[in-house]
């Protein structure tokens, strides 16, 4: 078999090419089978061709949760072409970054967002540019259908190497800039596989899927699981609390952010009879309070099963769904997947002992675009990655994690640098300086702060800042909350002490 993600993909549903595959939330609502969506993807996948667009290429995506999304990135497979997703809460700006250093060869953007857009991608001088909508309009869509119309559908699927990229996401940086993390077809394959095994996907699983797929936890922790098994997957356009506990009873496995567990608990009426047919709960994306996870079982009677990814590798660890799920701990490395905790000589640390994680193995990606520097300093000489998270092993293997040894934070299930932040208010006119960093929030789980220093004698308010912010980064970056000082805690060597920041804030979103 051709090492091209779809040829394993496809051979998983091929016994049950009708069997449902994306089925609407709502009665009476669409169903495409497995048949629809391989058409569908093989359609694109020549109008794409018939462009000009060849294997290896970047085809950059900001488009809505839909249908069309999803065939369009097993489009992307089958070609061979490099699926690069956006957040679609990204600004133009955002996007004229990433389109630029991804090098694109084709850029597909949302209906709704070609005016903003399109002057971006002709900036950046992309040469195919598609639009699609979330109702199987747009050019992209057109183009497909005038393949299908003309009876030109090529259905092969592009031979390729394990090492041959599939994907690249951009996770931001520490410093900043954000960087294209590069997955090849075998990371991808050898996640999707370990996982499908250790979560004992079986004959009769239904996904709920409510989870955006520009990201690893819905574009392919989620569907890759599912298709894998040819299961039916319940498609719900965006997370609401109100349309997952009405889809429950049809599901057998949900995955989420801690944000869709603790909202399903806003709702008091949420319980046991809504979960009846559900046989996993995972969470990811950002710690899973023990509040939350001791909460959820004393309603339902089920034990979420917390599980440990990163852009850079999938998924490391879980909770074993069969044993026990051990509240603030994330489980044991997945099957092929080694895991040390090591001191800062890379020495590794004893049971119990606390350190840096770092994660060896087929899932862990070969670096980032174009930055074969910055790769070099997250491996180290024995092929291991730094996540940058700090935790323990116990003495059987299972992960605990503490804390990160970056500042970044985690809001709602999203990555946001401080620095990305900073840098912009700092540049506003009449601001000294600014310190960015997360505080406990009920709702995102950490919300964004920004505390601000302006230049003596000057007047600054909160919407003046958050102008400078507006159309500059996504709205889920942006603080929440400003607090004005007159300088930040430092300690003897200057630095900006943000665990001070944040320990006496921690009440700030809570009380
Ligand atoms: C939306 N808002 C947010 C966030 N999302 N603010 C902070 N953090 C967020 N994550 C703000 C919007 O800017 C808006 O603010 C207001 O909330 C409502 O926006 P809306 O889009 O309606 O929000 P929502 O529908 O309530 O979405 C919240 C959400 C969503 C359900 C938590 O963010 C979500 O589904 N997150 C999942 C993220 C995810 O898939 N992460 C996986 C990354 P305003 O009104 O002021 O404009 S992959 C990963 O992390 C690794 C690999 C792993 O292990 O999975």
């Amino acid at each position: 078999m051709s090492h091209n993600l779809y040829a394993l993909l496809s051979s998983r549903f091929d016994q049950h090419r009708d069997r449902p595959f994306l089925i609407s939330p709502t009665d009476g609502g669409p169903t495409l089978t497995y048949t629809d969506v391989d058409h569908r993807s093989a359609a694109i996948a020549t109008a794409l061709r018939q462009a000009g667009a060849q294997p290896g290429d970047r085809l950059v995506a900001q488009v809505d949760k839909s249908h069309d999304a999803v065939a369009l990135y097993l489009a992307c497979l089958r070609s061979g072409l490099v699926y690069v997703p956006l957040n679609t809460a990204y600004t133009a700006e955002e996007v004229g970054f990433f389109i630029g250093d991804a090098e694109a060869t084709v850029f597909v953007f949302g209906t709704d967002r070609e005016a903003k857009l399109r002057p971006v991608a002709d900036l950046a001088g992309i040469p195919i540019l598609y639009s699609l909508g979330a109702d199987g309009d747009g050019s992209l869509a057109k183009a497909a259908d005038d393949v299908v119309t003309h009876d030109a559908v090529e259905h092969d699927i592009i031979e390729r190497e394990p090492d041959d990229l599939a994907c690249m996401l951009y996770t931001s940086g520490t410093t900043g800039r954000s960087k294209g993390a590069m997955l090849t077809h075998a990371n991808l394959a050898s996640n999707g596989l370990a996982l499908h095994r250790i979560w004992g996907w079986r004959e009769g699983d239904v996904l709920l899927h409510t989870l955006p797929i520009f990201h690893v936890h819905g574009l392919f922790v989620a569907l890759h699981c599912a298709v894998l098994n040819a299961s039916p997957v319940i498609f719900c356009s965006r997370f609401d609390a109100a349309e997952v506990r009405a889809n429950l009873a049809r599901a057998t496995v949900l995955m989420g952010v801690p944000t869709h567990y603790s909202r399903l608990l806003g709702d008091a009426e949420f319980g046991p009879s809504d979960c009846e047919s559900i046989r996993l709960f995972t969470s990811g994306s950002a710690p899973l309070t023990p509040e939350v996870f001791k909460a959820f079982t004393t309603r339902t009677g089920h034990t979420i099963c917390e599980r440990y990814g990163m852009t850079e590798t999938g998924i490391l660890t879980s909770n074993p769904p069969e044993g026990k799920r051990i509240a603030g701990t994330v489980g044991y490395a997945l099957p092929g997947v080694a895991l040390r905790v090591v001191d800062e000589t890379d020495t590794e640390r004893g049971p119990d002992e606390i350190g840096s994680v770092q994660v060896k193995g087929p899932n862990v990606f070969p670096g980032y675009w174009r930055l074969p520097d910055k790769t070099a300093e997250e491996m180290t000489a024995d092929g291991y990655f730094r996540t940058g998270d700090i935790g323990s092993l116990s003495t059987d293997g299972r992960l605990s994690l503490v804390g990160r040894s970056s500042d970044m934070i985690i809001s709602g299930g999203y990555n946001v640098y401080p620095k990305e932040i900073e840098l912009l208010l700092d540049a506003v006119d009449g601001v000294t300086e600014t310190a960015v960093v997360g505080v406990p929030h009920p709702d995102f789980g950490e919300g964004v702060v920004a505390f601000v220093v302006a230049d003596d004698g000057a007047v600054i308010a909160g919407e003046q800042l958050d102008a400078s912010l507006t159309d500059r980064v996504a709205r889920f970056k942006q603080p929440k909350h400003y607090v004005f000082m007159d300088e930040l805690p430092r300690n003897a060597m200057g630095k900006v002490q943000k665990s001070i920041l944040r320990a006496d804030n921690a009440e700030l979103f809570t009380d």
